[in-house]
């Protein structure tokens, strides 16, 4: 579906909504680095604090070697400790669905890794993949691959979809595979919330880029300064959920159709699910994973699951 299909159908839901993954255009993307740095933002520094001790202990739980198969390769900073301790890992297939942000990272790294055999694959992480074919495979022995999810990125999908995408993923890295994930599984509501709600108003902007974006590619008429953002805690599905909230009644032109809506209307633009360890193992059994460690932050706000 194309953004201009998915803006219908969400704009014209009872609630609206509009997919998360339209936050992410280059602008979207700098607010999320800028998220990143964040004080109040707790998931990004606690799991980066978290992955030297994963790397130390990784390869007592793996095979002598393994091929590690990043899900959406984002900025790249996570798979760095794990590259440069890890004596297992010999290979690694970085995918995404922007081939220039791809070849560009993987460029980078195999500069930096020179004996790491680096082998970038472009297509949607969520679908099953026939993941690339490495030298280092080539008399037809077949190693081991390491799918690699950080960034708690799987709480951004409804517990189905997570599903859906831990089941694809098995599939696509084949048998004998493992699995490491990153998962938020921060507790205290007022914590959370204060993360989705910065001070200096960066995730509000982040939030309404996605309509900034809307102007620009589909030449709607959103005015910035109508809507609010607002992120809540919602208890009975355990997540965060961000919204965009329309200050006044109004009606906005999106292609030959005008949407209105009431005043304090909400766009729901972001869910981001957090786990405990029996919520979280549960998941992932009924995707088709065991769980076979598990490294907890000492804040016990957020934790890196090695699945098998
Ligand atoms: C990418 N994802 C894991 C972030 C999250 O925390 O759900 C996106 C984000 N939304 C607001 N702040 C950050």
């Amino acid at each position: 579906m194309s953004f201009y299909q998915d803006a219908v159908t969400g704009l014209n839901s009872q609630p609206k909504w509009l997919s998360p993954k339209y936050f992410y255009d280059a602008r979207g993307s700098h607010y999320f680095d800028l998220i990143c740095k964040l004080d109040e933002y707790y998931p990004y520094r606690t799991e980066m604090a978290l992955l030297p001790t994963v790397a130390e202990e990784l390869d007592q739980w793996l095979p002598k070697q393994v091929v590690i198969v990043e899900f959406g390769a984002g900025s790249l900073h996570k798979i760095r400790p794990l590259l440069s301790t890890s004596q297992a890992i010999r290979g690694f297939i970085p995918i995404d669905i922007s081939a220039e942000h791809l070849h560009n990272a993987g460029a980078t790294l195999q500069q930096e890794f020179a004996q790491l055999e680096v082998k970038p694959a472009v297509g949607d992480f969520t679908q099953t993949l026939q993941l690339p074919h490495l030298e280092l495979e080539k008399d037809n022995q077949r190693i081991p691959k390491l799918g690699f999810f950080p960034g708690s990125t799987l709480g951004n999908f409804t517990p189905d979809e997570a599903r859906e995408f831990l089941r694809n993923a098995r599939q696509s890295l084949g048998p004998d595979s493992m699995f490491l994930l990153g998962v938020d599984t921060q507790q205290d509501i007022a914590t959370i919330e204060r993360a989705y709600n910065d001070a200096k108003g960066v995730t509000a902007s982040f939030n309404k880029n996605i309509l900034v974006r809307m102007n620009r590619e589909l030449s709607t008429n959103f005015k910035l300064d109508q809507f609010s953002h607002r992120a809540i805690f919602n208890r009975q599905h355990s997540r965060i959920e961000m919204h965009l909230v329309s200050d006044i009644e109004q009606q906005v032109t999106l292609g030959d159709k005008q949407i209105r809506f009431a005043r304090g209307e909400s766009i729901h633009t972001e869910n981001s699910y957090k786990y405990t360890p029996a919520t979280l193992a549960a998941l992932v059994e009924s995707a088709g994973w065991q769980l076979q460690h598990t490294w907890q932050a000492p804040s016990a706000a957020f934790s890196e699951v090695l699945l098998h």
